[in-house]
């Protein structure tokens, strides 16, 4: 893509504003109904509306109404004239694309674990803590004790901070409750974390998520207990999908399969944390599930890529915690691409394994240490993040599509996992509502 010639940055200074232009005239001309509620003139814009390809439109235009893009091609085929078009203009050069889709994330949770990380420094692994009863139940023990008040104001500013560089929808999962009591109130405030930012969130069940103490040496009895306690949740409008730890620290392949019945019988999609620390064969067993995705798969072997190929289950690659824990098992790419199963690219956002409060800076690290193209990068953080949670009325740039973009500080897409840290996005919007 040429770079373009004009200065950049001078987006700022039009947000906020009211209409440019709202002349009776036009209204008369147009009909009051069929006017846009807003119109971007003159971004690049990084359509992903192909196969392949980042769909690059130089001097676009895109127009929404009632949260759903209306128009999105070049400002030449515009239809009519610009100022009686929409009932607010924002003239930029920016780099717009999709907005970002993170598809897994464990971003409520209480507390932090950096005395952990400072362990892990000195040589323990990921491992050993958990088993001496750290790691995951570390934080439990936070989110139990923390109030719903709490737990939701301790998790605000790490949604704001996804949303700050391009997060349009947020997938969140429990997992840290291990009760009734405490999965609800994760769950609760999943639900309530997407009203107060304005965002779509999806809410996983992932009381599979390691063994509390009140169960020690019944992991069967656990995965009963929790099997119970689902239909409450979804009951109450509480639940989207189920998802497991399938490992040797968490549950087996039996045991997540039994939870996974449980999910079928309600007619929840599930997913799985799969093949990061070992195969246990997690990624088939998703993918015979019709799971939306199968996650981590750092040792996934050829026939779980297969499985995953032929059910349509996403591979969501994770590299902050393959990042953080300094991993050196790389998930199977070549074998992902030769089978054409879409790869998507998410946060992880968990305390533990991958502190990581942008998922723009995953597409970065899904490039130096997965070596993944840019282009893959972003299409794992849109179109394919959106099906990984199996949804189709966004990730792309399209008329009819719901209108969450982000208008970037940027020239190129590529730029997108170029930069380490910072801030790129200028705009985020979210049903074509400005969220950031
Ligand atoms: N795998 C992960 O990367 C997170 N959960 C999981 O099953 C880690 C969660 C944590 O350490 O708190
Ligand atoms: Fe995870």
């Amino acid at each position: 893509m040429p770079g373009k010639a004009q200065p950049r940055g001078v987006l700022l200074t039009w947000f906020g504003m009211p209409g440019l232009y709202a002349g009776a005239a036009y209204n008369r001309r147009m009909g009051t109904q069929s006017r846009w509620d807003g119109l971007i003139l003159g971004p690049t814009l990084a359509t992903l509306d192909a196969d392949a390809g980042y769909g690059l439109v130089e001097d676009g235009a895109m127009g929404w109404k009632d949260g759903v893009l209306a128009y999105v091609g070049s400002r030449d085929d515009l239809p009519g004239d610009v100022d009686g078009l929409a009932d607010e203009i924002i003239e930029t050069d920016a780099l717009a694309t999709p907005g970002l889709v993170d598809c897994h994330t464990h971003v409520v949770f209480a507390g932090d674990r950096a005395a952990e990380f400072e362990l892990r420094l000195q040589g323990a692994s990921y491992e050993q803590i958990a088993r001496a009863g750290g790691g995951i139940l570390s934080t439990v023990r936070a989110v139990r004790e923390a109030g719903e008040d709490e737990l939701l104001r301790q998790s605000e500013p790490r949604v704001a901070a996804l949303l700050r560089d391009g997060v349009t929808t947020l997938e969140i999962k429990s997992g840290y409750g291990l009760d009734f009591d405490g999965e609800r109130k994760m769950l609760r405030v999943a639900r309530a974390l997407g009203e107060r930012f304005g965002i779509e969130v999806r809410a996983t069940y992932l009381a599979a998520h390691a063994l509390p103490p009140e169960f020690a040496n019944d992991a069967d009895g656990y995965i009963d207990a929790a099997i119970g306690w689902l239909p409450r949740l979804h009951a109450e409008g509480l639940v989207d999908a189920v998802d497991a730890f399938c490992e040797g620290i968490g549950f087996s392949p039996a045991q997540t399969r039994r939870m996974f019945e449980a999910a079928r019988a309600l007619g929840l999609p599930v997913k799985l944390h799969a093949d990061q620390l070992s195969d246990l064969g997690g990624a088939a067993l998703a993918a015979g599930f019709d799971g939306l995705s199968a996650d981590h798969i750092e040792y996934t072997s050829e026939d779980g890529v297969r499985a995953m190929a032929a059910h349509g289950t996403v591979a969501v690659l994770l590299p902050g915690a393959f990042h953080v824990l300094r991993e050196t098992r790389l998930p199977p790419l070549d074998l992902l691409r030769e089978h054409h199963v879409p790869m998507a690219v998410a946060t992880d956002c968990n305390p533990g394994t991958s502190p990581l409060l942008s998922l723009r800076q995953a597409m970065q690290l899904a490039c130096t240490h997965f070596r993944l193209t840019p282009e893959e990068a972003l299409r794992g953080a849109t179109v394919n993040a959106a099906k990984a949670l199996g949804l189709h009325d966004r990730g792309v740039l399209r008329a009819g599509m719901r209108a969450d973009f982000v208008l970037w500080n940027a020239v190129r897409p590529a730029e997108l996992c170029y930069w380490l840290g910072g801030g790129l996005a200028q705009g985020v919007f979210a049903g074509g509502r400005r969220i950031a």
